[in-house]
This record gives structure tokens, C-alpha cells and sequence, in this order.
């Protein structure tokens, strides 16, 4: 029930700063602008709240994003109208697509002068209609509380994702004097399956041989994380992790199978595609997912397919299941361990389990180092040092492939990394969760494209103290597309080639910590003195550009792709 009425005269911005205290919001992310200077003001008297005060609204967004990932409440960010809203749009579309519960805040022009083209008015509802959950305008000061609250609900329900608020500015400065329940902060409300699926679900397991979990998409937490862990070993199934929610299942359980992605290990793609029954477990199992909708038939599967998603309009969109399960995959793994543990036919199974297992620990050992600086020897020391508890950032590119296919993630959301494939999304991601987890180490890999798309964020970084260490990983290109070119186009580049700062005497500028590694050897060192260093660090990796994925060159690939 909600705690007495109260009745005190409030601006629409003072309104706004009192809901987000009663949603315990505890961090917002912002870019100052002229539109919505009442709740800058409002935000000054409200220090529970603090504030991360950005340099561009992309870094922003991501940062709102990775907070969402983190705590599971929603991110909350803060922006101006037109320019601010369209470059905080690069944090919403990752909201969107790896299902995270966000709020954007945008400033707008006064209601008198809508419908004009004002100065950076934009129709916030037309704009991110596809991207956002829902998107609204709030009109009247009265209204706020109404809004903010829906804005939290729908954030966190069914498929978690981004909503958007717009703020005429001349709403925000209108003074309401209307009745206020205080409200407790918002929780989603939770569907849950039906009996008689748990039975048809653990009836169709008990009689298959070659099973397959598939767990992902938003919402996981670490007791679901734990029940999953448990009814993979009672009932001897593999479950493999799918796209950048590696962190979902302790890597080094005997029931992990590897990670569904891009570049997906080969045995993992088969076992998937040869699986008896194949359970989705909140994953929508899209493009990436599926090697390209290769690995189940559309729309017949030739695998038993048991689809559990919170989103019922998701079921059935590609894949139509044998049985779907409306319910989000923590309430529905939890109903399933409290089912108990079956008593026989086990041992086929387990056999099973290890081996998909036995592939995964093939497929996620390092290969031999190669070159003057090898990556394979850099991720080795990483993986023998970094603390089990390390959270690890990224963005998209070659890079990543050392960090997704070769570190194990062994605890609750140590990993943040945008399904989406947005590049840039490492360091604000980093900046975030060091702003969240200040006793955690925090490791943010990028690619020297991937850095510059958001390196200016270096500067929060230094003015919060932010805790984190850079590791930039600098082939002097746009790696991932020049792969793509000598496979389509051998031997034509075009484009994809880059010229470099250096980059830690950028990072120098900034107030880091700044190395430059060329040799193997100067690694573990470098890596020492970055730690230890009270603030944020950046080692740049020089690595040779010819190998350009962890095990092939780019003459290999030019000359495979001639034969052809
Ligand atoms: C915002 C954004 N722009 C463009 C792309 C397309 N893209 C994917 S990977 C990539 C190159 C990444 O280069 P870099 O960060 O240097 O890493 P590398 O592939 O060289 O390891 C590009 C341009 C993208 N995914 N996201």
C-alpha cells in the first residue's frame, strides 16, 4: 500500500527529481543542455541522486545502458533536445536490442511553439517509435508521476528496454499543486509458467538424449543464474551461453558448452543443429545467435523446440516451438529446479554434457602466441591474474574475439558487451560499472577504431576517479571489415585503413595512466603498473596487422577467398 497522501506545490522539474528519488534512482548519466535546466537545478537538492556528468550524449546512453545491465533497475539518462537526443539515440538502440531497462529524459521545446521546427525540435514519438518501448511527452506538470511511474513499469516488463520522456521546458518550470501518493519504487510484475508446462517441459527431457540449453536476453540475476547452474547438473543438460551473455552460466561449470555467437565454435553450431530438444532459455536465438538462422529450421524446427521468452509476441515470430512459455527464463528455471531431480536415465545424458563440454574447453584454449607482441600470451596472463569478480567491457571488432572466445566468465554480469555490435559502447560501459562497483576491477578492451568512437569519455573517467584499466588493442585498422573485404574483395582495401593517435600519451592528456607495448615481454609489467595506479589507465597494444583474427593471417584469407 502506499504511504500517505501529501499535497505540496512543485514545478514539473521538481516533481520529476521527487519520482526519481522514490524510484531510488542512485546515478543518473547525463549532457547538461538549456532545455531542461529546472531539473539540473532540481537535481542540485536531491544528492541521493548522483550525477555523471558526460562529454558527449552517445557515452551518456551507454553508460545509462550498462547501469540498466548492472543493477537491473533502469539506467537513467538525461539529454537535450535535437543534437543531444540523436546522438543519445547510439545508447538506446542497444537498450533496445540486448533488452535492457533504460530511461531517457530529453528536453523539448516549449508547448507554444510545437509544430513549428523550433530551435531542435523533434517529434520524440516519430522518432524512436521502432527503437524505444514507449515514448512520450509529458504535457502538464500534473502529469509527471503518472509518467514517470509508467516509464519505470514498462521499462523493466516482459522484454526489458528503452523508454523515452520528453520535457517541454515550459512544462518544467509550471508549478502543480496536485495530491501525490508516495509510491514504492517499481517492480515488474513477473509472469510465471503453468504447471503443466514445467511437466511437458522435464517430460520432454527425460526422454531425450542429445538436449541443449540456449540461455540469454535481459533480466538474469544471480539467483537464477544459480538455479539454472543447479538444474543443468541434476537433469545433465549443456547449456550454452548465447551472444555477449556469456556471463550468464560460471564458464567453468562441467555443464557449460560455450558461447552461440558470431564466429561460433564449429562443435558447439552442430550440437545446436543436432540437438534432439533445444530449450531457449530468454534468448529470441536471432541472426548471431544462429550462425545466420542456419542452425533451426524456420519456421519448422527439426529439434524439439521449447521457446521460454517474456514477450509472448516474440514466440512464434521465427521459430514456431513445439511449446512456448510466455515467462521470464529466471521464474521459469526456478519453477523447473523446484520440480525436484529425476531418478533415472541419467548416465547417456552425462556422457552427452561432457562432451559438449570437452569441446568447449578445446575451443577456448589459447593458441600459441605469434608475433612480436602476441595477443594469445597477453590473454593468458589476464586469464591467470584477473580476480574472478573482474568486469569486462567491449565493443565490436576483431579484438573481441581474444576477450569473448578465450577469458572464462565465472560470476554474475562480469561481462558487459552490446549484443547490438555497437562499436563504442567499451569504455562508457566501463566508466558505469566502475561509477557502480568501485571495489571491482574493471577491464575495458577496444580496438583503435572502436576507442575513438567514444574516447572522450576518458575525461569522466578522470574527474569521477573512475576505476578501470584500458587496454587498446591497435591494428592501425578497421579490422573487422577489412576481413570481411579480403573475403568478398581479396586484395581490395578500400576504407578500412586508419591513422592513429598515440594513444597513451592521449591518455596522458587526459590525467591517466598512459603505456605503449610493442613486445610480449613488457606486457605483464605495463599491466602491474596500470593496476596500481589510483585512477583510470590505458595500455595501448601494437599488434601486427597481418593476424588478423586469433588464428588466421590476412594473406590466409586473400588466398582462400582467390581460390574460390
Ligand atoms: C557504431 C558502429 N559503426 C560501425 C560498425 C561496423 N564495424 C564493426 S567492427 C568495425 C571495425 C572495428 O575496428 P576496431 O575497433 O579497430 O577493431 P578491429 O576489428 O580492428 O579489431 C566496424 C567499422 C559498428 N559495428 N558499429
Amino acid at each position: 500500500m502506499n504511504e500517505m497522501l501529501h499535497i505540496k506545490a512543485l514545478s514539473g522539474a521538481e516533481t520529476l527529481v521527487e519520482c526519481l528519488l522514490q524510484q531510488k534512482v542512485d546515478q543518473c548519466f547525463l549532457v547538461p543542455g538549456e532545455s531542461y535546466l529546472a531539473v539540473l537545478d532540481a537535481l542540485s537538492d536531491a544528492p541521493q541522486i548522483g550525477v555523471t556528468v558526460c562529454r558527449q550524449e552517445g557515452g551518456a546512453a551507454m553508460m545509462a545502458e550498462a547501469y540498466g545491465k548492472l543493477t537491473g533497475r533502469p539506467g537513467i539518462c538525461m539529454v537535450t533536445r535535437g543534437p543531444g537526443a540523436t546522438n543519445a539515440s547510439a545508447g538506446l538502440h542497444i537498450a533496445r536490442q540486448d533488452a535492457t531497462p533504460m530511461i531517457l529524459f530529453v528536453g523539448q521545446v516549449a508547448r507554444d511553439m510545437r509544430e513549428r521546427e523550433a530551435f531542435q525540435e523533434i517529434d520524440y514519438r516519430r522518432m524512436f517509435g521502432q527503437v524505444a518501448k514507449w515514448v512520450a511527452e509529458i504535457d502538464s506538470p500534473g502529469r509527471v508521476a503518472e509518467m514517470v511511474s509508467r516509464a519505470f513499469h514498462v521499462a523493466m516488463s516482459g522484454r526489458p528496454g528503452p523508454v523515452v520522456l520528453a520535457l517541454p521546458e515550459d512544462m518544467l518550470v509550471e508549478t502543480t499543486d496536485v495530491i501525490r501518493p508516495k509510491l514504492a519504487a517499481a517492480r515488474a510484475a513477473v509472469a510465471a509458467p503453468t504447471d503443466a508446462d514445467l511437466t511437458t517441459v522435464l517430460e520432454t527431457l527425460e526422454r531425450a538424449a542429445k538436449p541443449m540449453i540456449v540461455v540469454g536476453g535481459g533480466a538474469w540475476s544471480e539467483q537464477a543464474r544459480n538455479d539454472l547452474e543447479a538444474f543443468a547438473s541434476d537433469w545433465a543438460v549443456p547449456v550454452a551461453a548465447s551472444f555477449r551473455c556469456q556471463d550468464f552460466f560460471d564458464n567453468t561449470h562441467s555443464c557449460y558448452a560455450g558461447d552461440a555467437g558470431i564466429g561460433i565454435n564449429p562443435a558447439l553450431a552442430e550440437r545446436i543443429r543436432s540437438a534432439d530438444v533445444l530449450i531457449l532459455l530468454g534468448t529470441r536465438f536471432s541472426e548471431m545467435e544462429s550462425s545466420g538462422y542456419s542452425l533451426v529450421n524456420i519456421p519448422g524446427p527439426l529439434q524439439k523446440l521449447i521457446h521460454v521468452y517474456p514477450d509472448p509476441d516474440e514466440i512464434g515470430r521465427v521459430y514456431a516451438p513445439d511449446l512456448g512459455i510466455a515467462a521470464p527464463a529466471a521464474e521459469t528455471v526456478k519453477a523447473l529446479r523446484e520440480r525436484g531431480v529425476p531418478d533415472t536415465g541419467l548416465s547417456e545424458r552425462q556422457a552427452h554434457v561432457a562432451a559438449c563440454n570437452a569441446d568447449y574447453r578445446v575451443w577456448s584454449t589459447l593458441p600459441d602466441g605469434r608475433g612480436k607482441l602476441a595477443m594469445a600470451d597477453v590473454m593468458a596472463h589476464l586469464k591467470a591474474t584477473l580476480p574472478a569478480n573482474t568486469i569486462v567491457t567491449n565493443g565490436a571488432g576483431n579484438y573481441t574475439v581474444w576477450v569473448h572466445r578465450f577469458l572464462h566468465y565465472r560470476q554474475h554480469r562480469t561481462q558487459l558487451a552490446p549484443i547490438s555490435g555497437s562499436m563504442g559502447y567499451g569504455l562508457p560501459a566501463a566508466v558505469a560499472a566502475a561509477r557502480v562497483h568501485t571495489d571491482r576491477t574493471v577491464v575495458c578492451f577496444a580496438g583503435d577504431g572502436c576507442f575513438l568512437m567514444h574516447g572522450q569519455e576518458l575525461a569522466t573517467a578522470v574527474k569521477y576517479r573512475a576505476n578501470l584499466n584500458v587496454i587498446v588493442v591497435n591494428n592501425g585498422m578497421y579490422g573487422t571489415i577489412r576481413m570481411h573485404q579480403e573475403r568478398n574483395y581479396p586484395g581490395r582495401v578500400s576504407a578500412t585503413d586508419l591513422v592513429n593517435p598515440d594513444f597513451a600519451m592521449l591518455a596522458k592528456s587526459y590525467g591517466c595512466h598512459g603505456e605503449t607495448v610493442t613486445r610480449t615481454e613488457q606486457f605483464a609489467a605495463a599491466w602491474e603498473r596500470a593496476c596500481s595506479y589510483p585512477g583510470p589507465s590505458l595500455i595501448e597494444l601494437q599488434v601486427d596487422p597481418e593476424l588478423i583474427t586469433p588464428t588466421q593471417t590476412i594473406e590466409d584469407l586473400r588466398r582462400s577467398a582467390q581460390a574460390r
